[in-house]
């Protein structure tokens, strides 16, 4: 079949990785219907160009409201779209939040996904459905680095239901015969990240302090590492697995680590700025418990799919500077 007549349906479409995933596949042909939350506020910035856009707009683009609480609108739009391919993004995902948030957290990672599984297994078509996991299942990882094979160990309650859905989603590959993929991602960033978590805020805050607009960047734990990739990349992987004959898991990661500091020390040099001099430590950014060293292992999904990513850490940092500064006067 070509790309021009496939039809996907993106739960988490108006999300970081929802929205380049949305123009990844509209740049292939394909028909993307997404779910929507209904909020009091109607303006959906990271697809706002792309609803605007009457060429798309209801022509290729559709967005249908839903909400991952409600199975019976969840069900019915599946009936509706008949999608061939599902990609399930939608929930809570911010790790520290999901320790002050443990059951809504739970239930839209854990619980949602389980519904959605469901959803997928009655449809009368086939429906290849990628399920969005994370490097937090291993948690306090037994090995570095971690692989598809490495045991689960999460240490947060987004970790937890992460973990579930993803044997879950095993389950059903294995017991119902179910395409499902399990992308295990690890952290991945853009202008785009949602400005709580900490790479957007850094780069955020280095650029409204070098145009005088703050004077501090408050953080939490400065020696926390984590393997930072492109959010571009990533959504170009969940592509990938779903093209891919048979269904598989695939870690998807950079293989590299760097520190909150060395994240710092980057976006500062990007503004030429001495980070040390406005950057201070509040505690109740530290997280009750952190995973060790995540660090992930590639070679499958590059290998198998020929995924490769583009782009360094420093590329990556720079990157989301100059969109803070440019946000900020679109002159530069
Ligand atoms: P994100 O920017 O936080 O987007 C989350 C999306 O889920 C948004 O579209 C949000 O809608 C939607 N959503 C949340 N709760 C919902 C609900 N109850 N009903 C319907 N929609 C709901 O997350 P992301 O960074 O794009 O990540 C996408 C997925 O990958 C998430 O499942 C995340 O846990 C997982 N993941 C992310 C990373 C990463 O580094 N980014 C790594 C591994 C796994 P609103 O716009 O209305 O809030
Ligand atoms: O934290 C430390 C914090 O919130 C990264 C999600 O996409 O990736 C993401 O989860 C590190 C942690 O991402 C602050 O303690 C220090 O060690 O940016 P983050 P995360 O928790 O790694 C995984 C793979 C996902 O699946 C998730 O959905 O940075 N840190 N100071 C801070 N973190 C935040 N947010 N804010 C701070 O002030």
């Amino acid at each position: 079949m070509k790309d021009s007549d496939k039809i996907a349906l993106i739960t988490g479409i108006t999300g970081q990785d929802g929205s380049y995933l949305c123009e990844l596949l509209l740049a292939k042909g394909y028909k993307v219907h997404g779910v929507v939350r209904r909020t009091s506020n109607m303006l959906r910035s990271r697809i706002e160009h792309l609803r605007r856009n009457e060429e798309i707009y209801d022509q290729q683009l559709f967005l249908h409201y839903g909400d991952l609480s409600d199975s019976t609108t969840l069900r019915r739009i599946v009936g509706d779209v008949r999608p061939m391919e599902l990609y399930h993004l939608a929930g809570q995902s911010h790790v520290g939040l999901s320790f002050e948030i443990p059951e809504s957290t739970c239930e839209e990672a854990g619980m949602a996904t389980l519904r959605l599984l469901e959803v997928a297994r009655s449809q009368p078509q086939p429906v290849k459905f990628y399920h969005a996991s994370s490097s937090e299942i291993f948690g306090n990882a037994s090995e570095i680095p971690q692989t598809e094979n490495t045991p689960l160990r999460p240490t947060s309650p987004y970790g937890c239901a992460k973990a579930f859905a993803t044997q879950l989603a095993r389950v059903y590959r294995e017991s119902h015969g179910l395409y499902v993929c399990n992308g295990i991602l690890y952290n991945h960033e853009s202008p785009r990240r949602g400005e709580n978590f900490v790479t957007r805020k850094i780069a955020r805050a280095a650029a409204r302090i070098a145009r005088n607009l703050d004077n501090e960047l408050v953080l939490g734990n400065l020696e926390s590492q984590r393997d930072w990739g492109r959010a571009q990349d990533y959504v170009q992987a969940m592509w990938l697995m779903l093209q891919h004959e048979t269904a598989d898991d695939y870690v998807v990661a950079t293989g590299e680590t760097h520190s909150v500091r060395e994240f710092v020390d980057a976006a500062f040099a990007v503004v030429d700025l001495p980070w040390e001099k406005y950057v201070k430590h509040d505690p109740s950014f530290d997280r009750p418990t952190e995973p060790a060293r995540l660090v992930g292992c590639a070679d499958k999904i590059r290998e198998t799919l020929s995924w490769k990513p583009a782009g360094s850490f420093r590329q990556l940092v720079h990157e989301m500077v100059e969109a803070e500064l440019a946000a900020i006067d679109p002159r530069f």
